[in-house]
Order: C-alpha cells, then sequence, then structure tokens
C-alpha cells in the first residue's frame, strides 16, 4: 500500500500531522487498529532504530519520530484501549525503570492492558525503586510491570525484584518485565513471574495471571 510507504516516510522524517492524518485515513479505509499499528508505526519505528544504531540518524531527530509516532497512537488508543469485558480485573501499575528515558512500547503495553480490562496507572519514565514501592503501597495493583529498552537500565529491574523480594512483597505481587533488549532468560534470571515480549502477548499473559 502506498499510503503505509508514505507513513514510514513521513515517521521517519518526523511529521507528526502527517502521520496523523496517514492513520485517520487507513482507519476510515477499514484497517484494523492493531494492523495500522504493526505495518505502519512500529515498522517505521524499526526503520529509524537500524538507522540509529548506525549513527545516521541522531537523538533530536530521532525524539521527532518518537513524537510522530505518538500522534498516530492518540487515535489508535481509544480504540485498543476499549474495553470488551466491563468488569475491572484490577489495577496494573507499570513504568519505564531508572535512568530510561523510552516510552512508546510502556505507552503501548498500556492501551492493550486497558484493552485487556485492566486499570493501569502509569508511573511514566525514568523510576527509581521509591517510585515502584510507593506505588504498590497506594494502589495495592495486581500485577507490576517494568519496562527497559537499554541493556545498561534492564538490569534496574533485577535489582527492584530483589528488594520486593527482601519485603515479601513478591509472594503475592506478580512482575512482569519487557522491552526490546530483554528475554526469557534475562526475565528468569532476575527472578520476574513473567516475561512480556510485545504489547498483545503481554495483555493477554497479564489475564492469564490474574485469572
Ligand atoms: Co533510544 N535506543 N536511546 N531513543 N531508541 C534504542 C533502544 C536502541 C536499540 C537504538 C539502537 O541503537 N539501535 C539503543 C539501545 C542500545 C542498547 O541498549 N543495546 C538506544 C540508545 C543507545 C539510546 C540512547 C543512549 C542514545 C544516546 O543518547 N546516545 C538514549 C538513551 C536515553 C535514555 O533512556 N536514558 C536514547 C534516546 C532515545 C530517544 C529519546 C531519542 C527516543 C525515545 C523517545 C520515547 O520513547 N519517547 C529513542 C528511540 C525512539 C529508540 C528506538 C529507535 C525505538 C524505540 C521504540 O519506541 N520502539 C530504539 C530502537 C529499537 O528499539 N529498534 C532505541 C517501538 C516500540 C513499540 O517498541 O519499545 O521495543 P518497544 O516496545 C515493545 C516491546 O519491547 C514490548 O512491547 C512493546 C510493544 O510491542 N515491551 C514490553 C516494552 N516494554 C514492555 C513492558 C512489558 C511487556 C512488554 O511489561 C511490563
Amino acid at each position: 500500500d502506498d499510503l503505509v510507504e508514505q507513513m514510514k516516510d513521513d515517521l521517519y522524517d518526523g511529521l507528526a500531522d502527517e502521520v496523523h492524518e496517514g492513520t485517520t485515513i487507513l482507519l476510515e479505509r477499514g484497517w484494523d487498529a492493531n494492523e495500522v499499528l504493526s505495518d505502519a508505526l512500529v515498522e517505521g519505528m524499526r526503520i529509524v532504530g537500524v538507522d540509529f544504531r548506525d549513527g545516521i540518524l541522531f537523538v533530536p531527530e530521532v525524539l521527532q519520530c518518537a513524537g510522530a509516532m505518538k500522534s498516530g497512537m492518540e487515535l489508535l488508543r481509544p480504540i485498543l484501549a476499549a474495553s470488551e469485558n466491563k468488569a475491572s480485573l484490577g489495577k496494573y501499575v507499570i513504568g519505564t525503570v531508572k535512568g530510561d528515558i523510552h516510552d512508546i512500547g510502556k505507552n503501548l503495553v498500556g492501551m492493550m492492558l486497558e484493552g485487556a480490562g485492566f486499570e493501569v496507572i502509569d508511573l511514566g519514565i525514568n523510576n527509581p525503586i521509591e517510585n515502584y514501592l510507593a506505588a504498590i503501597d497506594e494502589h495495592e495493583p495486581a500485577i507490576l510491570g517494568m519496562s527497559a529498552l537499554l541493556t545498561t537500565t534492564m538490569p534496574y529491574m533485577g535489582v527492584v525484584i530483589e528488594e520486593l523480594d527482601k519485603r515479601g512483597i513478591m509472594k503475592e505481587l506478580p512482575v512482569m518485565v519487557g522491552g526490546a533488549p530483554l528475554n526469557q532468560e534475562f526475565a528468569d534470571a532476575i527472578g520476574a513471574t513473567q516475561y512480556g515480549r510485545d504489547a498483545a502477548m503481554s495483555a493477554e499473559l497479564a489475564r492469564a495471571l490474574v485469572g
């Protein structure tokens, strides 16, 4: 589809209005929100990631790309977060760990969790252990989720889990971890309850954890 190719280019160029418009048009053409997300937005950002890694794109440009992606995601949010089941599955506290400011993946997981029936409490980015502890105290969530996009920040998830374990919280609170550099082995190694590979799968796994 020409429009999808155009949208990937627009996302690469950081053109928020154009990505917003492209998303609108695809939805009007009857595209499924998940398809718009994966074929245009996530695929566009994957290409950005490659050129970022290779030193062709730099932080200011990639920030623009992130802004463009978010302008498309805003249109998908009400669709993806619309819950079929009215009964809440409980609260899900989610946040990106300390030292890490990537939030697109976390936001996506949050939307899908809402769609699955959770009340999502989003702690945002760059969360030290104190933030997670305070949120657990205040909200008594059914699940805690942590996101990390950097190999340098993902070990911090282990630090949080260790502290939760020390306090006896791991016995009653399932902890889900996710983010591009993670894998099942890492999640197992740090003692996480669950590894979420992508947003859709994480929502399914979260349902299963409380079901
Ligand atoms: Co950053 N960055 N970045 N970056 N960035 C990566 C992650 C990188 C892989 C790029 C690269 O080199 N190819 C690389 C990390 C390398 C490494 O650690 N090995 C990198 C780097 C190096 C950096 C900086 C250090 C660059 C610098 O300053 N020199 C810097 C660090 C800043 C910091 O956090 N302290 C930095 C900065 C940035 C921007 C600010 C410019 C921007 C973020 C903007 C924002 O998020 N608001 C940015 C971006 C956009 C990226 C890439 C290009 C895209 C990330 C993204 O949004 N993907 C990324 C390259 C890449 O990943 N290919 C890159 C789309 C998103 C939908 O996918 O986040 O993977 P993802 O989420 C998925 C799954 O992982 C999973 O579900 C999601 C949906 O399916 N998931 C979970 C995520 N969290 C989950 C939690 C769960 C379950 C599943 O349970 C709780």
